[in-house]
């Protein structure tokens, strides 16, 4: 397979350009679950060691449904598929330009959870305006084994969040491996707790949040990904869903510029309008560069030609 590398705020992604599964054609989150159904191998040969690893974000390129986008694009992980994923969009975005596809200016992303506009504003900077984000329910608590009650808002930005007022530990790098274990046990108690975001949705996003380092930045995060692993980008869905709850509280106006850093103290720019159902589409501006382009082998008789785990 023909893939290209890329990191969007530290954050990689690796696109698959040529030689991925053939999923056919009709919408993109029916493409999804037949990538899921049939060709689950593919995605654990590009995205687990030893040709990837646990922070990985994989994403497939496909034909779109509508022609005058600039591609389809179904989103992977480490464990499984994504609805949607800001840093990887952007990622998408790169790559596509590396790939002489694409020019500077406006274009359209069709993913499994909807259309994702995105601006290419040089070789190296995106703007993704994100599916429509919502926060569906405020100050939620959960008791956590070690942490006690945690509160936070459950929101929408692609995937399914969980926006936790107060950070347990310091949002610092050196802390990752608490934050780590502190926002598995908050994911563990809200499925134990049978909280859940809409429809039943899986909260399989944590989002801690505290001051920021920058002086001109408004806050500083921590996110913990499906995987295990956490996201050295601020999280480009998470950002949204931290807008949508701030827009929802009244605190922070729309076309206003919200600057998230992410723990390695990375940062994306967000600013939000309401569409009709009171709804937040948000802006996401971030920088993305290539790492690599190179073709993942598998040779015949490799025992890990579809990846260790
Ligand atoms: O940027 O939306 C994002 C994201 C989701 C998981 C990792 N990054």
């Amino acid at each position: 397979m023909h893939v290209i590398d890329s990191h969007t705020e530290g954050e990689p992604t690796r696109v698959i350009v040529d030689g991925g599964p053939d999923l056919g054609s009709g919408p993109l989150d029916e493409r999804l679950e037949r990538f899921r159904n049939a060709f689950d191998p593919v995605r654990t040969a590009t995205i687990h060691e030893p040709r990837g690893s646990d922070v990985l974000v994989g994403a497939l390129l496909c034909e779109p449904v509508d022609p005058a986008c600039a591609a389809g694009v179904i989103f992977f992980n480490n464990v499984g598929y994504l609805g949607m994923c800001g840093h990887g969009s952007m990622g998408v975005g790169v790559s596509l330009a590396h790939l002489g596809r694409i020019g500077p200016g406006r274009h359209r992303l069709e993913t499994p959870v909807g259309e994702v506009r995105f601006e290419l504003n040089g070789p190296n900077e995106v703007t993704i305006e994100n599916v429509p984000s919502y926060r569906y329910r405020e100050a939620v608590s959960v008791e956590v084994e070690g942490l006690g009650t945690v509160t936070g808002d459950i929101a929408w930005g692609g995937n399914w969040f969980f926006i936790a007022q107060d950070s347990p530990f310091p949002l610092s790098r050196e802390y990752t491996p608490q934050l780590t274990e502190a926002a598995e046990r908050v994911k563990s108690a809200l499925l134990a707790q049978e909280i859940s975001g809409a429809d039943g949705g899986t909260i399989d996003h944590i989002d801690f949040f505290g001051p920021p380092e920058s002086p001109d930045a408004h806050s500083r995060n921590f996110v913990l990904c499906p995987g295990g692993a956490y996201d050295r980008s601020p999280c480009g869905t998470g950002t949204s869903a931290k807008l949508a709850c701030l827009a929802a509280a009244g605190k922070w106006a729309p076309g206003e510029t919200w600057i998230q850093e992410s723990v390695i103290g990375s940062r994306f720019e967000a600013e939000y309008r309401l569409d009709d159902a009171g709804q937040a589409i948000v802006r996401v501006t971030g920088r993305a560069y290539i790492t690599g382009e190179t073709m993942l082998v598998q040779q015949e008789g490799d025992p890990f030609a579809n990846g260790i785990g």
